[in-house]
């Protein structure tokens, strides 16, 4: 009998701590996950002092040089100096945004290299104290954003390059860093919780915190529950989402995928199988740099782009692109032509995209489906045939259409599903979309 109550007493303990830190999202936060998911595309910005030396003549290197060339901090610590985006117009990034058909933005606040692009306090490593701009570029794009009705989220590097009590030291930012053999762990951690809060109390309310960098040193005791927590205490509506490449933590508000859509893993990153409930988000870069890399001219075409986005969607993932701003502050012309073209598409086909959710039919080699209320839109990209087998759907179908013309399409009953006729005609270059209504 005392040992059943030991066992009760035990039980009770256990279901009190697993109460504490199991994470319920606040009503704010699970509207933001709806329309976080209906929103589906967002821009990624990495900008930041190394944007000066524009990927110093290699094509594969921009946000990294630090780390890539082995620049000692004493070094690095000279870049700010250069770095004076004197034609940066916040108004011009968020209508060039809008023009994108694009709901949100993600900007880097802090990368590896450890220098805050916005006015930090707990350490003068940052935009307005050491740069000749003088200014915090995250307020003055916050405040345009809320202006032209965008959130803005912010990406924060919980790896760091500079900071002495990042040790023992991870898997980059090594020995050339010049920072001396021994740190303060949680000094670090207690910096990094500093910095969010001030990212999270004085640009009024922001969508999120994007982290990235767990994975330079997964082992580590990173106190996430202190630090999600914190968060979510200030902003319950902020989404959290980290870049770790694994499956989510509790406290996060979605999970993302970089460079692959949810269960690829072509760039090796993605090291789960894991596809959570959470709301999802791919990002993807332009060419093959995040930062700006004057060598890299090997840019997606819109029609890949617009390609992935619709893939990424079929999936119920958001499509976060990015664009590596010049030090001059401008975004680059390529990118800003991309953007265009997807713009013009997404305002012709946006309803095929904004407020869907995946479709019934994963998506494959031919395309992916989406889904809104009673209508699922059948994305096809890639068909040599003028027929298309797709699986039996659950719900009766009332009709097919052609999204471009709204002409009825064909179809038949087959063994395995449906046949849908698509003759050449009806094709359209980018993704024919077929409307069935259940
Ligand atoms: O190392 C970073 C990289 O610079 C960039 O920020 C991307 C964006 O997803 N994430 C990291 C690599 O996983």
């Amino acid at each position: 009998m005392k040992n059943l109550n030991y066992l009760i007493m035990f039980l009770l303990l256990a279901m009190n701590t697993v109460a504490q830190t199991d994470y319920s999202p606040a009503p704010e936060n699970l509207k933001n996950r709806e329309w976080f998911q209906d929103a589906k595309f967002g821009l990624f910005v990495h900008w930041g002092v190394y944007a000066v030396m524009a990927g110093g003549g290699d094509q594969g290197v921009a946000e990294w040089i630090m780390n890539q060339k082995q620049i000692p901090i004493e070094q690095y610590e000279k870049l700010p100096a250069f770095f004076n985006p004197t034609s940066f117009d916040p108004a011009e990034w968020v209508a060039i945004v809008k023009k994108a058909g694009m709901q949100y933005i993600t900007i880097t606040s802090k990368h590896h290299d450890g220098f805050a692009m916005y006015d930090s306090k707990v350490s003068d490593y940052n935009i307005v104290d050491q740069t000749p701009y003088g200014k915090d570029v995250l307020k003055q794009l916050k405040d345009e954003c809320d202006k032209q009705g965008i959130k803005l989220f912010f990406y924060y590097s919980q790896l760091d390059w500079h900071h002495p009590d990042y040790f023992p030291r991870g898997r980059t930012g090594k020995d050339f860093t010049g920072r001396p053999q021994s740190g303060d762990w949680n000094k670090y951690i207690d910096y990094m919780n500093t910095q969010l809060t001030e990212l999270l109390t004085n640009y009024g309310e922001i969508g999120g915190i994007w982290f990235d960098g767990m994975w330079d040193k997964p082992d580590a005791e990173w106190r996430l529950e202190e630090t999600y927590q914190l968060i979510h205490d200030l902003q319950p509506g902020a989404m959290i989402g980290s870049n770790h490449h694994i499956a989510p933590f509790p406290g996060e508000d979605f999970q993302m995928f970089e460079r692959d859509l949810p269960g690829e893993n072509t760039m090796g990153f993605n090291k789960t199988e894991t596809i959570s409930d959470l709301p999802l988000e791919m990002c993807e870069t332009m060419n093959g740099s995040w930062g700006f890399n004057l060598k890299d001219n090997n840019y997606k075409s819109s029609k890949q782009l617009i390609q992935t986005m619709v893939k990424a969607a079929g999936h119920g993932a958001n499509f976060l692109l990015n664009t590596g701003p010049m030090p001059n502050g401008k975004i680059q012309p390529e990118n800003v032509d991309t953007l265009m073209v997807m713009g013009r598409w997404l305002k012709q086909y946006g309803e095929a995209i904004y407020g869907t959710r995946k479709g019934p039919i994963r998506p494959s080699e031919w395309g992916a489906t989406t889904q809104k209320g009673n209508i699922i839109y059948v994305h096809v990209l890639d068909l040599e045939q003028e027929q298309l087998e797709i699986p039996a759907l659950d719900r009766k179908i009332k009709k097919i259409t052609f999204f471009d013309d709204g002409s009825k399409v064909k179809f038949k009953k087959s063994e395995k599903g449906i046949v849908l006729e698509i003759p050449s005609e009806k094709k359209n270059t980018i993704d024919t979309i077929l409307k069935i209504e259940i």
